[in-house]
């Protein structure tokens, strides 16, 4: 394609993406040199727990031709996700009796929507320029997402690693088309994190180690998510009432001030579960728990993890009859994984 159609070109895709409902979409080329060397130093850290998916890959996920040959270039897009109608997260937070969830995760999951959204911006390039080689991500394939986005001029990495916009903060989802067709590139955002380090002290756990630099290992969203096992005894007291996922880092962050709610009913609040009761949600049995989670992303945990993440946010409740009754009922639960996380609460309830 000649040079102008190609900036012609580049300027459709961007209007097709709003039209299909994302805040914005920009265009990154592949060198993420710098990046690599980021992500070696935090793998060789360790930082990554046990979350072998990102280490596997090798160099797949800094080098997108390697994941995807012919690559030149890779339009990404970021969709706000932040429902307008759910309870005010602080609020949650501080009550011990409600269980806090991530406010990702209060709709639909994200994946499909995301990628559906892509796919269709994918078909009307093909409907425009005939036959190329692309492939369509929404954290689905080893894809440095933040580094691309960033490139791309969605936005600056604030310090807690996440990308932030001026006008939207950081509440909303990354995804991307990699693409063999020699677009225009945008030019990267100026940081406006300045002196600012709010994020890293409010962390809970302190798992902001340095600015731009998370432990996965401490963070609230890896051991309600991504951990398989037992949480950390000595991490326990400081998840609170999160039971899937956490936002503070997100919430102490002065830009999210000028974020927008989103307007797609798929993020919408599903099971009331903005500011559900920890005793409630304990109640629930597995086929409760997989019922009414259809199409929710904390389906993907499963029961057992579900039941051992509310165990400790009962556990760090005030002491009650109800909660200890409520405890009561799963000590004998077929789970070791469970039973330890419950006996483990009803020691607190008992201590505290
Ligand atoms: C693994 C992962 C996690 C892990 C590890 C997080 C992490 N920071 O790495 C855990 C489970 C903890 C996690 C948590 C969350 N995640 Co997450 N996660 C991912 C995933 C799959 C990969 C991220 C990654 O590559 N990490 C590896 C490390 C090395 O990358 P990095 O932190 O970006 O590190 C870079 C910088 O440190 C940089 N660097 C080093 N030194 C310096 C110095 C300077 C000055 C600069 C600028 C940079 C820099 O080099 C590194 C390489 O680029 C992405 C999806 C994807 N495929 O990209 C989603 C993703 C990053 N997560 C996302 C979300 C929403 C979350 C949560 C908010 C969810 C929640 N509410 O619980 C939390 C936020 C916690 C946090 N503060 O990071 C979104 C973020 C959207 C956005 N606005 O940026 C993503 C993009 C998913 C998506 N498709 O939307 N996540
Ligand atoms: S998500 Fe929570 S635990 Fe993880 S880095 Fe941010 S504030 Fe810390």
């Amino acid at each position: 394609m000649h040079e102008t159609d190609l900036s012609q070109l580049a300027e459709q895709i961007k209007h097709w993406g709003r039209e299909l409902g994302f805040a914005a979409v920009g265009i990154a080329d592949v060198d993420l040199a710098a990046a690599e060397a980021g992500l070696l130093a935090w793998l060789q850290r360790g930082f990554h727990g046990e979350m072998d998916y990102m280490a596997t890959h090798g160099t797949k996920r800094s080098r997108p031709a390697e994941l995807v040959p012919g690559t030149l270039r890779v339009i990404s897009a970021r969709l706000d996700y932040f429902p307008p109608d759910a309870a005010a997260p602080h609020a949650v937070l501080a009550d011990a009796a409600c269980a806090y969830v991530s406010r990702y995760a209060l709709g639909r999951d994200y994946h499909k929507v995301v990628r559906s959204r892509l796919q269709t911006l994918a078909d009307r390039i093909s409907a425009v320029v005939g036959e190329h080689h692309y492939r369509v991500f929404s954290d689905s394939a080893p894809v440095l997402e933040v580094a691309l986005a960033t490139q791309a001029g969605l936005g600056w990495r604030g310090k807690h690693s996440l990308l932030l916009n001026r006008q939207h903060g950081s509440w909303f989802f990354l995804g991307e088309i990699y693409t063999d067709l020699p677009l225009p590139v945008d030019a990267p955002e100026a940081a406006h994190c300045g002196t600012c380090r709010a994020c890293l002290d409010v962390c809970p756990t302190q798992a902001i180690v340095a600015p731009y630099t998370v432990d996965a290992r401490r963070c609230i969203s890896y051991l309600t998510i991504e951990l398989k096992g037992s949480i950390p005894v000595d991490l326990r007291p400081l998840l609170g009432n999160r039971i899937y996922g956490c936002d503070d880092c997100q919430l102490a962050c002065p830009w999210n001030r000028f974020a927008q709610a989103t307007a797609l009913p798929d993020f919408a609040v599903r099971n009331g579960l903005d500011s559900a009761r920890l005793l409630d949600l304990f109640a629930w049995s597995e086929a409760d728990f997989n019922e009414r989670l259809a199409g929710s992303p904390i389906r993907r945990i499963g029961h057992e993890r579900w039941l051992r993440n509310i165990a400790v946010a009962l556990g760090n409740a005030p002491p009650s009859p109800e909660i200890h009754a409520a405890l009561s009922v799963r000590v004998d639960h077929p789970s070791t994984l469970v039973r330890e996380h419950v006996a483990w609460a009803l020691e607190r309830q008992r201590s505290t």
